[in-house]
């Protein structure tokens, strides 16, 4: 309750329904991605539940926009509680098909993009001795799958840091947690360019949770006393095999 979180990749899925869980739950939710229509939106949506939100377009693939990003919140709320590193992309082909470009995106947002969104909050939340960093790994991050490979490899990256940072972050009150949703069904699959694998993952009959399944399992990482922290959370659906 009362708690300010950013949440990158709020524009849809995850992230969007994330923002409604929090802002439900009394949070003041500071909405990033790069689409700002779907942002501004969604912002309208929970203002008219009674809701807090505000906007700012951000590329997680830049650190100074990340940097704006941080700023911004604490401008607007003055302290940053939650930084939910969500912000991703799984273009998923094998690895002969050398799609450099899609391997290039994928480290940019999934990789360097949850280091931006570390190092724009880290000193703030040390300072005050207080905050929680979440961010969505998968899955992927604990198995690999062919096809997978390079979207698995920045997933465990993802995983990996949250599990250092907390090592290293031991002595604080600051808490990291790493979320691995199994299938969800997001807009994730619609930017599968290889279509060797494209029909598999926008199959709509596949087990899959929603959006809101994993937005209450962020919630619930969040919402724990300040002695408790939930360092990892794997979620899927009952039947994904
Ligand atoms: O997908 P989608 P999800 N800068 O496509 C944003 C992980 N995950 O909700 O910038 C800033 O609906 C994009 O916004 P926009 C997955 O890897 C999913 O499923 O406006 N934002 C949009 O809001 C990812 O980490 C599944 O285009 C950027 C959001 O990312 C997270 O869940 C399973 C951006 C993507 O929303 C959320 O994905 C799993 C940039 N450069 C893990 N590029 C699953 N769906 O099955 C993209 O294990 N975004």
């Amino acid at each position: 309750e009362g708690k300010v979180i950013i949440i990158t990749g709020a524009s849809s899925g995850i992230g969007e329904a994330t923002a409604k869980k929090f802002a439900r739950e009394g949070g003041k939710v500071v909405l990033a991605a790069r689409r700002e229509d779907r942002l501004q939106t969604l912002k309208e949506a929970i203002e008219q539940e009674g809701g807090e939100a505000v906007i700012k377009v951000t590329d997680v693939t830049s650190y100074s926009e990340v940097e704006e990003l941080a700023e911004f919140a604490i401008d607007t709320y003055g302290q940053i509680d939650v930084m939910f590193n969500n912000a991703g992309l799984m273009p998923l082909s094998f690895m002969d098909k050398l799609k450099i470009d899609e391997w290039d995106r994928m480290v940019d947002v999934n990789v360097k993009g949850v280091l931006y969104g570390i190092a724009a909050v880290l000193p703030h939340m040390q300072e005050r001795n207080s905050g929680h960093i979440i961010t969505t790994s998968s899955v992927a991050g604990h198995n690999v799958f062919p096809s997978g490979t390079v979207y698995s490899g920045t997933k465990f990256a993802a995983r990996i840091f949250m599990e250092g940072l907390s090592k290293e972050l031991a002595q604080t009150n600051i808490k990291t947690t790493s979320i691995s949703p199994g299938v969800v069904q997001t807009e994730l699959a619609s930017f599968i360019t290889d279509p060797d694998i494209k029909p598999r993952f926008e199959d709509p009959n596949i087990p899959s949770l929603t959006s809101e399944d994993v937005a209450n399992a962020v919630y619930y990482a969040a919402s724990q006393p300040d002695g408790v922290a939930v360092n990892e959370i794997i979620v899927r659906p009952t039947n994904q095999g």
